[in-house]
């Protein structure tokens, strides 16, 4: 089938007037467009324009507040608090991420606190952005009840990204970002929408047996990457960025929404280290030391993560973004229709 390919500012116009059009107000709009963009040009798929629909669809169903105006709260202490009001995480990080940064740096640590938002996004965007700024940062956030804990059999976790960030000089950022499931949602609905199986181990039915058929993993239970181990990070993730935050855990999300074919509502937790101010001169610089890791990894064969995600932004960057007939199609259709 025939491809398009967009240079990285008409799509980001394009998904802009989708959203304005779908009652985003612009800082919303501004902000979603930038995260589903970046994530399309990064060959991250399962949380690129695939996405669009889904936002509509959660506007139209008034699960988010279209035009929330994000408040922070900033005292002496080293929590940054932004209240999303209902709105979408994306224009509340872009909020309080300077603040959180100058935080960090005054204090060594510091943490942003988002409570009362709307999350459908990959994490990667706000951890690359912190390290940009020569911060160390962990971003994490509860999702919907969709994951069973190891050793269960029904919905409980839920898909729970972690991401991490690491500054480096003069190169891209030490970045990872997963769902604490072996895979996120998104890429089971992907397959789902493309007519494939699924890997063995990624989920079971509603019957708790092991299952390959993406319709029967969404109506059962996805996995926890790692068994035991996955499921206990996951559950890390409830407690840090829901129970102590002061924000709904999973399945409480879950409660709250009645579906999972809406964007959820619940907090994020972000924080922010400078490393120099850890390592205090001790044992070199931190920086350099961290290099000797990372060429370490390369002199055994192997790639740090984002460095693919890294390699598919230059190539956007220099040839433009590629989008499938069926993708371009249903940006068309959107830009003109609406969500039908
Ligand atoms: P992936 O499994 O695709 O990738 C996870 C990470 O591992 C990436 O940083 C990736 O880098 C890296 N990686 C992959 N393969 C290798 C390798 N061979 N060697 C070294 N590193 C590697 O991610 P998931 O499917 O688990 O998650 C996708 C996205 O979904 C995340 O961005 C996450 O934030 C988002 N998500 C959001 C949720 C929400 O509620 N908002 C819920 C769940 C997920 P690279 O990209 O370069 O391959
Ligand atoms: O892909 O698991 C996922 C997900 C859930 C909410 C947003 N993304």
């Amino acid at each position: 089938m025939t491809e398009t390919t967009l240079a990285i500012g008409e799509l980001e116009q394009l998904v802009e007037e989708i959203l304005r059009k779908g009652g985003l107000s612009p800082l919303h709009a501004g902000a979603v467009t930038r995260v589903i963009v970046a994530g399309e040009r990064d060959a991250c798929k399962s949380h690129g324009v695939y996405r669009i629909e889904g936002c509509l669809r959660t506007i139209k169903a008034g699960k988010v507040v279209p035009d929330a105006e994000p408040a922070l709260t900033s005292d002496g202490t080293a929590i940054v608090r932004v209240d999303a009001r209902g709105g979408f995480a994306n224009a509340a990080f872009e909020l309080g991420a300077p603040v959180l940064a100058e935080k960090a740096r005054t204090m060594g640590l510091a943490a942003l606190v988002i409570n009362d938002c709307t999350h459908f996004a990959a994490l990667w965007p706000e951890v690359e952005a912190l390290a940009e700024l020569g911060l160390a940062a962990m971003a994490m956030c509860p999702s919907y009840a969709s994951v069973a804990p190891a050793g269960g059999s029904a919905p409980l976790l839920g898909t729970n990204p972690f991401a991490f960030g690491w500054p480096r000089r003069d190169k891209d950022p030490y970045v990872f970002d997963f769902a604490t499931s072996v895979a996120a949602r998104g890429e089971i609905e992907l397959h789902r929408r493309a007519g494939k199986t699924l890997p063995e181990g990624w989920a079971i039915d509603p019957d708790g047996n092991p299952t390959t058929d993406p319709e029967a993993a969404l109506a059962g239970a996805m996995l926890p990457f790692g068994g035991h181990k996955g499921s206990a990070i996951s559950t890390m993730v409830e407690l840090l960025a829901g129970v102590m935050i002061g924000d709904l855990t999973s399945p409480e999300a879950l409660e709250a929404l009645g579906t999972t074919t809406l964007a959820p509502a619940h907090g994020e937790l972000i924080l922010a280290f400078d490393p120099a101010r850890f390592a205090q001169g001790r044992a070199g610089d931190p920086m350099a030391r961290a290099e000797v890791l990372f060429e370490a990894f390369a002199g055994q064969g192997a790639r740090l993560p984002s460095q693919r995600r890294f390699a598919a932004r230059a190539k956007a960057r220099a040839e433009g973004i590629r989008l499938s007939a069926d993708e371009m199609a249903l940006l068309e259709r959107l830009r003109e229709q609406g969500l039908e």
